[in-house]
């Protein structure tokens, strides 16, 4: 995940209901119902309502950034969870949260991000969190992805966790990256992971692409056709702007909610 922006994330709080019907129409799932496909688990609404929630601002490194805590809770809000925001920052924040009986805390520097729940010794990565919740956001739109081939494109932290999340689906994977040597090191650790040398003719070749690029314009409008699908956790978006009219229904995309509810459900 590269350092968002206020601009990316503002609408958050005020479309979360209209960004969850969307995914319902695209993946027949909302994003606790994606959690539960994704971690196995049955939680329901009137559960997360049991769980207060604390997102704790941190300042440290380039600060805060205006709208992060408050679309983080927007989200938590949203799958039910009790949430507050702490008014103190950092390690005042965390014993705020703690004082107030916090089940779970969420909190990111300009590194991490990750999701706390002390009670159960257990924490969320950020990063798993994205990738799962994109891999099983795309299997759940195209009905499966066992013997399928996706190509991930992007092999940094959510990308390579991608790749581990669509082993366990027992896809067909391809690889590519900007730098070769991620892309030799990876299919060294993994036999069966094919690494790509033209990401161009791949790209229009299969159908089902994993974008976890931190750059835009990684996929042009010649790439896509009815039968594309992209999930694509990298921020900003890879497709170019020109296509993403004609992909818009077979695309999952978005800064922060997909990771987000995961990490939250995951760490209960
Ligand atoms: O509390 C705040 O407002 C800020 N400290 C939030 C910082 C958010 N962090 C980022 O955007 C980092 N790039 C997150 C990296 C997470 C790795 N998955």
């Amino acid at each position: 995940m590269t350092r968002l922006f206020t601009d990316q994330i503002s609408h958050i709080p005020e479309t979360i209901d209209e960004y969850n019907q969307e995914l319902k129409d695209k993946t027949g799932c909302g994003l606790v119902g994606l959690a539960n496909h994704a971690l196995g688990t049955e939680y329901e609404t009137a559960f997360l309502a049991q769980k207060r929630a604390a997102v704790v601002p941190v300042t440290v490194g380039e600060g805060i950034i205006q709208g992060f805590s408050k679309s983080v809770a927007a989200i938590l809000e949203y799958m039910g969870f009790e949430i507050l925001v702490t008014n103190s920052s950092d390690v005042k924040g965390i014993k705020e949260a703690y004082q107030k009986k916090a089940d779970i805390l969420l909190m990111a520097d300009d590194d991490e991000f990750i999701a706390l729940n002390l009670e159960e010794n257990k924490y969320v990565d950020n990063n798993w969190a994205t990738a799962r919740a994109y891999v099983n956001a795309l299997e759940l739109m195209v009905g499966g992805l066992k013997d399928r081939t996706v190509v991930v494109q992007g092999l940094g932290p959510i990308g390579r966790e991608a790749v581990r999340a669509l082993i366990e689906k027992e896809a067909r994977i391809k690889v590519y990256d900007v730098d070769e040597q991620k892309m030799i090191k990876l299919t060294e650790e993994v036999e069966s992971v094919e690494a790509v040398k033209n990401p161009e003719q791949e790209l229009k070749h299969n159908k089902l692409i994993l974008e976890a690029t931190p750059v835009d314009n990684t996929i042009q409008e010649d790439y896509i056709d009815q039968k594309t699908y992209i999930s694509a956790p990298g921020v900003p978006l890879g497709v170019c702007k020109t296509a993403i009219s004609s992909i818009e229904d077979r695309l999952i995309h978005d800064p922060l909610q997909l990771g987000v509810s995961l990490m939250a459900a995951g760490v209960l």
